[in-house]
């Protein structure tokens, strides 16, 4: 690590605060041009900390920047790992306060909630199979608190892969009962269909996500406890919203995830 432990704690609280009242930064690493992938979990781990300490329960996992549509969309080659907080669940159906948010995109996810940890180095597909209790569709609103979305993995990485907000639907579904890489996924907003993807299109099978999340996570020292719910990652590009779009993301065999923004 680059960083000390003071800059990783002031770090955290100038991100958090970005996200907590809205407002938005320039991306961290034109300050901190020195600063490593650990340093960038480090400050990402402070947040949780921050939340967790306030009271706010850790929900989910997630990936993000699989897709290739994304990759290429934010000009990167490697997934990044966050987490989501209870505040951050939004019903189906509902309405989502542009207010609280600085400039949100959507994006389609497949998800997975556990029934067995899961714990790498050397996690892989099968055991990712075997430790899977449901699938279930979900859309993820992301808002980089930084300008423009404009920033570099190490920032992103700190600010909790943009997490901000996600709406769980449709209706969860077995794992052998489905083909997630043909699963088909259209995006519409207000009625017009605007991205469209089948699973492969995250790193060629949605679980391989998960594969790269608990290897990910044993090089920390870390496992995917049971019971965990996470998200894949965008199977499209994720599609700038504003108060007054209606979003609805058709899930084939996993029904609709829909919500308004207000
Ligand atoms: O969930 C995601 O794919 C977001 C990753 C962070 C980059 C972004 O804000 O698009
Ligand atoms: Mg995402």
């Amino acid at each position: 690590m680059n960083l000390d432990n003071a800059t990783i704690l002031k770090l955290a609280d100038h991100l958090e605060t970005a996200e907590l009242k809205a407002y938005d930064v320039t991306k961290i690493t034109d300050d901190h041009p020195d600063m490593d992938w650990d340093d960038a979990y480090a400050i990402q781990d402070e947040i949780r900390r921050r939340k967790e300490a306030r009271g706010n329960k850790t929900v989910g996992l997630k990936a993000g920047l699989t897709s290739f549509a994304k990759m290429k969309q934010m000009g990167v080659e490697v997934p990044v790992f966050g987490f989501v907080s209870d505040y951050m669940s939004c019903p189906d159906g509902g309405e989502i306060k542009t207010s609280e948010l600085i400039h949100p995109k959507v994006e389609a996810e497949i998800c997975v909630v556990t029934k067995a940890p899961l714990s790498g180095p050397g996690c892989h597909m099968g055991a990712v199979m075997a430790a899977i209790d449901f699938v279930v569709p979900a859309v993820e609103i992301i808002d980089s608190r930084y300008r423009d979305f404009k920033f570099d993995l190490k920032s992103v990485i700190a600010d909790n892969t943009s997490a901000s907000r996600f709406v769980i639907g449709g209706r969860p579904r077995e794992l052998a009962d489905l083909d997630l890489r043909t699963l088909g996924v259209v995006m519409e907003k207000n009625g017009e269909i605007v991205a469209m993807a089948a699973g492969a299109a995250v790193l060629g099978h949605p679980l391989a996500a998960v594969v790269m999340l608990a290897n990910h996570l044993g090089a920390r020292g870390q496992e995917i406890p049971a019971g965990s719910f996470i998200m894949t990652g965008g199977a499209t590009e994720a599609i700038a919203v504003k108060a007054g779009d209606n979003v609805a993301v058709r899930f084939q065999d996993l029904g609709t995830v829909s919500m308004r923004f207000a």
